[in-house]
């Protein structure tokens, strides 16, 4: 496909003058502190800098929009829960440009599209309502009032709700994504799809089916206590820093840390804490005691390994097992012992790409201790087998009994700030009944049980005509999907596309017949509404649910809070339809928590519980041992060994984020920590593979997938040679989006398979 629309959503292919240095082998430290003040200082006011950076994650105050990690829940630096990415977030979310109407008078969609997603991203803050007109080539201005008019208008026009889609980004807070997702289900569809679909769908699934929750189930002090962490398939000293504080206090307390990953990344390997001036002077800690260099998806392979080798001692000893939780909390034993039999020891190193001394050195760790956690992200997530990953690392929990006691347990480490609240609220295209049970109880409607549309599914009914107004809650659709072009001509097809959003991105550049830009206030700022300063709440990525608080000014007087937005949306569209009054809400959010605790489980006396200042945990079956699984026990499962069999000239590709970008908000062109400056077009491969094709570094080629007969295309990146293994590459997200081919996908979880694309090389 190479009409306009497609143009519009692909990443331009330009260059921009590559540096590269040696990868450094330590990560934090210094670098970090530096590369924040930059960040502060080039695009925010350097006195809402220290403001915020002061009150960053501290106890009553705002929760950083950038990651999910937790707090910790008792004493925390009084110099702010920081990390040189939370920085870079809200640098970016409290910029001091912003962006109106004049802006959009000077630079049409077309030119707008042409720019890079950074410098899209650097033009400010979006301060106004904006509507494209059909046919029109410029935005232009609207009132909040007509913009919901119109809103309310197409849903109505629509032959049915469910020709409606409501996609959600894990930014949004409890308060606004409950109100969300009731005016979803009153208006009269399920179709709900969210980021979390691509991301950690898989988890859920796979935890949902073995432990009967779609969360992990350890504590931050669990993590303080294990003996063992394995750290699966994720970046921390980019994605997640502040986990390293935590990896480096179970260190202290003598535990031992596992990396698994294609990639030897830098944060794993060494780490110097910022909030901690002697290591600052002395060097860093050492993370991870074993790095094993995983081939890409060779992870079910590693486990069988690890399983087999298990099983042998535990046959000849007796003693490996915990066969006391084995009988008294889980099913499917039999069937799992039975299955592994049927594979072979050296077959399964040989799938996993693990020497066979860091196999033993990882086997040893794991036979020898039983206060086991294992930590994962993307690296697991995003393959078609990603919930057979998921399941495999639940098996080797459940032989040892790590499961639901101290120091031991499943750890997902989740990705957007309130990505796991949004769904623990109802942000659930395929909800449970007993939720809609009691929306029922409460509302006096009854809410569709069918399930709706998620991510894929979304993208492929806008495709076909089926859906024909996509509305998103934050987020930046076209360039977080898979398959760009086919992406943007599903948008294309719809008669309105609208985006609630702090920040201009290529989604408000690749639109429906109507375009709405409706700018809305960020994470930093003070939300004021009738009855006065309202907070908010979030849950992290272990179930802990606090406020949240904005400290600046809105960076306009025209923004609304996403939950105003949704109360005017709700108004406009259901109006004397509805059996709640939706602008009640708004103007005090205790009545949406007071809602909340009515509807949602463990959230009982939520208004007072969130006073707590660290918050309050909800409740965890499996940290109890307690599993709502089918069986009511914790199940084994069988998953097969994944058959790879790449031709000669094909590679595996991860597409994977860089140290100076949130998804798809580009901070800056550099990723410190593998040593390239300046460039995102690049292609990290194996020595050898670019011998074999004779390429040279720095060369230029396309990049070219072919799925089920289709054939897509990346243009222009240039070759950068790397410690990666053979037959394996890596780019980033979101410039390569455009092969991720939108029939690829996990079974069950449909999490699109974005680390496993299969590509081949055109120089
Ligand atoms: N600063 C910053 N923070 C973020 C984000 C951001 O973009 N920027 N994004 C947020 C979000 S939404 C999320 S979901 C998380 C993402 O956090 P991560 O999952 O850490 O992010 P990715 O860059 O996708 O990294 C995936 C890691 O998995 C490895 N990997 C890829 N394929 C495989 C495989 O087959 N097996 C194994 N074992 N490893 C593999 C890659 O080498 C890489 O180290 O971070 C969150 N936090
Ligand atoms: N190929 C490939 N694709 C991927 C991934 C990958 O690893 N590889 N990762 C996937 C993952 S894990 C995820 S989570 C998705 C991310 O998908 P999304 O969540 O859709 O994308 P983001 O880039 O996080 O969204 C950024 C936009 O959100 C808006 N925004 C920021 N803060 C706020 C706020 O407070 N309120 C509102 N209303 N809007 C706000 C801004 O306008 C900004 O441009 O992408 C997925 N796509
Ligand atoms: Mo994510």
């Amino acid at each position: 496909m190479s009409d306009s629309h497609s143009n519009k959503a692909l990443t331009p292919e330009k260059f921009t003058k590559i540096k590269l240095k040696t990868p450094p082998t330590n990560s934090v430290g210094f670098g970090a502190l530096k590369s924040s003040i930059s960040q502060v200082t080039k695009y925010m006011n350097v006195k809402d800098g220290v403001k915020l950076s002061l009150k960053i994650n501290q106890k009553g105050e705002f929760d950083c929009p950038g990651c999910a990690w937790p707090d910790p829940d008792d004493e925390r630096s009084s110099i702010g829960e920081y990390c040189e990415n939370g920085i870079k977030a809200i640098a970016e979310e409290a910029q001091k440009n912003t962006i109106d109407y004049r802006f959009f008078e000077n630079h049409s969609v077309e030119e707008l599209a042409g720019w890079s997603d950074f410098e899209i991203g650097k033009s400010g803050r979006l301060a106004e309502p904006l509507f494209l007109a059909e046919g029109a080539t410029h935005y232009q201005p609207i009132s909040w009032e007509e913009a919901f008019n119109k809103v309310g208008a197409h849903l109505n026009a629509l032959e049915s709700p469910d020709e409606a889609i409501f996609y959600t980004s894990g930014r949004t807070t409890n308060e606004a994504a409950f109100l969300y997702q009731l005016f979803v289900r009153e208006y009269g569809t399920t179709n709900l799809p969210d980021c979390s679909n691509m991301c950690h769908e898989a988890s859920g699934s796979a935890l949902s089916e073995t432990l009967g929750i779609g969360k992990g189930s350890v504590t931050l002090d669990d993590l303080y206590k294990a003996e063992v962490v394995m750290v699966i398939g994720q970046n921390p000293a980019t994605n997640h820093p502040r986990m390293l504080s935590a990896l480096e206090k179970c260190k202290q307390n003598g535990g031992k840390i596992i990396a698994v990953n294609p990639l030897p990344e830098a944060g794993l390997l060494k780490f110097t804490n910022p909030q901690d001036p002697i290591k600052l002077l002395t060097g860093g800690t050492q993370i991870a005691d074993v790095f094993a260099q995983v081939t890409i998806n060779g992870d079910v392979a590693l486990f069988k390994a690890i399983l087999l080798k298990l099983l042998e001692k535990e046959e000849a000893t007796g003693t490996v097992f915990d066969k006391a939780f084995i009988n008294e909390f889980t099913a499917g034993y039999d069937a799992f012992i039975a299955d592994l039999k049927t594979y072979n020891f050296d077959a399964c190193l040989e799938a996993s790409g693990i020497d066979i001394d860091t196999f033993e050195a990882i086997f040893e760790l794991i036979l020898n201790n039983d206060k086991i956690i294992i930590c994962w992200a993307m690296g697991l997530t995003q393959h078609q087998n990603a919930v057979d990953n998921i399941r495999e690392v639940v098996n080797l929990l459940l032989l040892k009994g790590s499961i639901g006691k101290e120091g031991a347990g499943t750890c997902p480490v989740r990705g957007h700030s309130n990505v796991q609240g949004d769904r623990t609220v109802g942000i659930w295209e395929a909800a449970p009944q007993a939720f809609l049970d009691k929306i029922e109880a409460k509302y006096g409607f009854k809410p569709k049980a069918k399930h709706g549309y998620a991510v894929i599914d979304a993208i492929k009914a806008m495709y076909e005509n089926k859906a024909k107004v996509f509305f998103g809650l934050g987020g930046n659709f076209i360039s977080a999907v898979p398959d760009t072009s086919y992406a943007s001509q599903a948008l294309a097809n719809c008669n309105l596309t609208v985006h609630v959003s702090t920040k201009l991105n290529r989604s408000h550049l690749v639109t429906g017949k109507e375009a709405l830009i409706l700018p809305c206030l960020g994470r930093t700022e003070k939300d004021i509404q009738k009855s006065g300063l309202q907070i908010q709440s979030v849950e992290n990525s272990m179930g802990v649910v606090s406020s949240t608080k904005g400290v600046l000014e809105p960076c306009s007087k025209d923004l609304m809070s996403e939950v105003a937005v949704v109360c005017g949306i709700a108004n406009a569209t259901l109006k004397h339809r509805s059996n709640i009054d939706w602008l009640a809400y708004k103007d005090d959010y205790t009545l949406v928590r007071n809602d909340i605790a009515e509807v949602v489980s463990g959230f009982e006396n939520f208004n007072t519980k969130l006073q707590k200042p660290a918050g309050f945990y909800l409740p965890n079956g499996a940290r109890e041992r307690q599993f709502n699984t089918k069986t009511g026990k914790a199940n084994f499962t069988k998953n097969k060994m994944p058959n790879w069999k790449l031709k000669n000239d094909e590679l595996i590709m991860m597409t994977i984020r860089s140290h100076d970008q949130f998804n798809t908000t580009i901070y800056g062109l550099d990723d410190r920590y593998r040593g390239v400056y300046n460039e995102r077009r690049i292609i990290f491969m194996n020595k050898a593979d670019m011998e074999a094709r004779g390429l040279k570094e720095l060369q230029v080629v396309n990049l070219k997938s072919e799925f089920n007969g289709v054939t897509r295309r990346a243009n222009k990146f240039k070759v950068v040679a790397y410690n990666i293994p053979k037959h394996c590459c890596a780019t980033y997200f979101p410039e390569t989006n455009v092969l991720v081919p939108i029939d690829n996908f996990a079974h069950t979880a449909k999490t699109p398979a974005s680390k496993s694309v299969v590509i081949t090389i055109e120089a």
